[in-house]
């Protein structure tokens, strides 16, 4: 069973990845970032919580994002492995992660990180936020913000898993189709 952990800066392609590889390994993906902007999106009360958060660039906390990603996996309850996207982006969400894989027999079998310099994410970002509608990528300032959140809170995650022998990093430049064929061979 695959339980990836697909990991990288924000803007490093996470999202654009994990729908390939959802198609050639029929992992069940689910993405933390899209889960809050259903929830932005339909005005509930754990949306507009969020909102609070994301629109500086700032994580959602702990609290309500771990019990957001339980509620969705017990949606999914036999996949064949899951591909987590955008989770978890701290030391606390990846241990309730290891925990709850613990109850279900299973584990984080692989983190494949995307290496992006911060310039090409701003460069992305902003790009998109031409587009997405997107708060988030509204503005440089709030981009950076994003970026400094990743490395004071986030970039630890690698570690942590690193001392069980599942990270790994993955040149995260370069065309879609090059970098998914990468992540692919990372995980067979
Ligand atoms: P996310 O939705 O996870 O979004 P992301 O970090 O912006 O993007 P991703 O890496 O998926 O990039 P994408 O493929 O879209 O998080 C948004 C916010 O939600 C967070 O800031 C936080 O507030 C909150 N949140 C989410 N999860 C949380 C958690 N666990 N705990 C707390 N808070 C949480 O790619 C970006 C752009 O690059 C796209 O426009 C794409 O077309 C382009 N692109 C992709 N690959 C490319 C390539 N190879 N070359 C050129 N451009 C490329």
């Amino acid at each position: 069973m695959i339980n990836l952990i697909l990991f990288g800066p924000p803007g490093s392609g996470k999202g654009t990845q994990a729908a390939h590889l959802v198609e050639k390994f029929g992992l069940t993906h689910i993405s933390t970032g899209d889960l809050f902007r259903y929830e932005l999106g339909n005005n509930t009360p754990l949306g507009q919580e969020a909102k609070k958060y994301m629109d500086k660039g700032e994580l959602v906390p702990d609290s309500v994002t771990i019990s957001m990603l339980e509620n969705k996996m017990n949606m999914t309850p036999n996949p064949k492995g899951y591909i987590l996207d955008g989770f978890p982006r701290t030391l606390a969400q990846a241990k309730a992660l290891d925990a709850i894989l613990q109850g279900r027999d299973t584990k984080v079998t692989h983190l494949l990180a995307l290496d992006v310099d911060d310039e090409e994410i701003v460069k992305r970002l902003l790009e998109r936020g031409k587009t997405s509608n997107r708060a988030d990528d509204a503005n440089e300032e709030v981009i950076r913000k994003r970026i400094v959140e990743y490395n004071a809170k986030t970039s630890p995650v690698f570690d942590y898993y690193d001392k069980s022998g599942v990270s790994k990093k993955i040149e995260g430049v370069g065309s879609v189709e090059e970098i998914s064929t990468r992540l692919a061979a990372a995980l067979v």
